[in-house]
């Protein structure tokens, strides 16, 4: 009995021990976040998917924490990408898709998810897409120097990219701040179309607006008609660089690898990775192993090559002996999409075509990328750290923006007041210790905004949003109508009236 007293004291002593604010035996997990591109909530087998087989990340999910009502803060890439590395909403910096040449939209005084981790002695890394643009304001980008600032200045230790995203020029890969491959006789130029084809002595690729032929990979449905690299049209336009052109089908392939090759390194320190696929945006070109698996064409197969890819990262945590002590979060950037630009066989649009050859990329709920019905944000997530998080399944409401916060809370890292200022510490709820998560949230589409209180979801007057008509006041009861199918505004004013002070509160926050 005394003995147990004893070992039970000594146990008390020791885990407030690892739990504690700056202590050299702070636990520290490695932390890694794998990030799809335009993965739906129901592209998933785990929230759904019938039709997509994806037994890896069915498995992270069976082992971990799968949460059905868990957000990225935008229905597009960048403004959640932003508020994912900063705790900040996007509208507060305006960040909106971004062009191919655009700045970096990080200030580089500003703090970050990765500087955070390093004040907790993490080593940083992101593998894969970053969309936050790179280089000065005001200049075009010297792409055959120092390609910079971008993730290294705003607290990434390493960093192998995908600058832009797939279907945006330059298409190549920078790593560190080298693009790799470049042969300095080709030099590399993007940017206006003036400025690019006024180069001289370096490759000119095709124009695709005037060139449809040489578009022999997919031809554009809408828009990607600039330079075309690869047989496809892209966003953008480039010369140069013909020797560090990246070869679409090996994309996942290369990002996996270096993903070991990080694992490996960095075995011995805590770590963060943040893997962020191009899988599944467009153009979808998975390698043709996977090609032809899934009914649904190219859209399926690329799904099934991310789940490939998560096995691998998974594997590499088991061989490297960190599974145990690695918290994996798994999410997207933004709902589903079909057609988002190319003759892929997809269905378009989305707004009135929720489903695509039976499979349906946003499950119940309503719309995807771009549109501010739940299917825009409401994205798989999941969060998987063996021994510590219990399996199951949470409705906790939660947002990628929070991530921040709470691992800044769970390490003890400071943060001063203007740091993170949207991201709360809801840490208890990622861990599963609280079926609980946030009270509200906005949901952002291009520049709608909407909010979210508990099972309420209240969408202002909005403008003509990319493939849905103008829209006014909405209310709906996700509870009983998770389709968003029956504005209840009519029933609930008093509801209606204290979201929308609540939401000017936060916008004007
Ligand atoms: C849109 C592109 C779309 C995609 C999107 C950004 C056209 C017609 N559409 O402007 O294809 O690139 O931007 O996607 O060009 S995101 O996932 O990076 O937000
Ligand atoms: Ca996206």
């Amino acid at each position: 009995m005394k003995l147990t007293i004893i070992s039970t004291l000594i146990l008390i002593a020791f885990s407030a021990c690892t739990h504690k604010a700056g202590d050299s035996d702070v636990q520290k997990p490695n932390i890694v976040i794998i990030y799809g591109d335009d993965v739906g909530y129901g592209d998933v087998g785990a929230y759904g998917s019938e039709l997509i087989p994806t037994p890896n990340i069915d498995k992270l999910a069976g082992g971990g924490l799968r949460f059905t009502d868990g957000h990225c803060t935008a229905s597009t890439c960048t403004p959640s990408r932003f508020s994912l590395l900063t705790g900040v909403y996007g509208f507060r910096h305006n960040a909106n898709v971004l062009p191919p040449n655009a700045p970096l939209l990080i200030p580089v005084d500003m703090m970050t998810l990765p500087k955070m981790l390093k004040k907790a002695g993490y080593e940083t890394g992101i593998i894969g897409k970053w969309h936050l643009g790179i280089g000065e304001k005001g200049v075009f980008t010297n792409w055959n120097g120092d390609v910079k600032p971008g993730p290294i200045e705003v607290g990434f230790n390493s960093s192998f990219l995908l600058p832009s995203t797939n279907d945006r020029v330059p298409t190549v890969y920078l790593d560190g701040h080298e693009v790799v491959n470049l042969d300095k006789k080709d030099s590399l130029f993007v940017g206006s179309k003036k400025y690019v084809r006024s180069q001289k002595n370096v490759t000119q690729y095709p124009d695709g607006k005037t060139n449809s032929e040489a578009m022999t990979y997919y031809q554009n449905s809408h828009g990607h008609n600039n330079s075309v690299t690869n047989g496809i049209g892209r966003i953008g336009y480039m010369a140069g660089g013909k020797s560090a052109l990246w070869n679409d089908e090996t994309m996942t392939d290369v990002f996996v690898e270096k993903t070991k090759a990080y694992i490996e390194k960095n075995k011995e320190n805590p770590f963060f990775l943040y893997y962020a696929a191009q899988d599944i945006h467009v153009p979808r070109t998975p390698h043709p192993r996977f090609q032809g698996i899934t009914t649904l064409g190219y859209r399926g197969d690329a799904m099934v090559q991310f789940d490939w890819a998560v096995g691998e990262i998974m594997k590499a945590l088991e061989e490297n002996g960190v599974a145990e002590n690695t918290i994996v979060i798994f999410s997207s950037d933004n709902g589903p999409v079909y057609d988002d630009g190319y003759e892929d066989g997809t269905t378009f649009p989305l707004s009135s075509q929720e489903v695509d050859r039976g499979h349906d990329g946003s499950g119940i709920y309503r719309g995807g990328k771009y549109q501010i019905y739940e299917g825009g944000t409401r994205v798989p997530f999941i969060v998987s750290w063996p021994g510590k998080i219990k399996p199951g399944v949470s409705d906790a409401l939660v947002n990628q923006i929070d991530l921040m916060g709470s691992l800044a809370s769970y390490l003890n890292v400071p943060l001063n007041d203007n740091e993170g200022v949207d991201s709360r510490n809801t840490m208890d709820a990622f861990l599963g210790k609280r079926d609980k998560g946030l009270v509200s949230m906005v949901e952002e589409a291009g520049s709608g905004r909407a909010l979210r209180r508990g099972d309420w979801k209240y969408i202002p007057d909005l403008g003509r949003s990319y493939g849905s008509p103008k829209m006014s006041k909405q209310l709906y009861n996700l509870a009983n109508d998770p389709g968003e199918q029956n504005n209840a505004i009519e029933d609930n004013p008093e509801i209606a009236k204290s979201m929308a002070e609540e939401l000017e509160k936060i916008l004007n926050g």
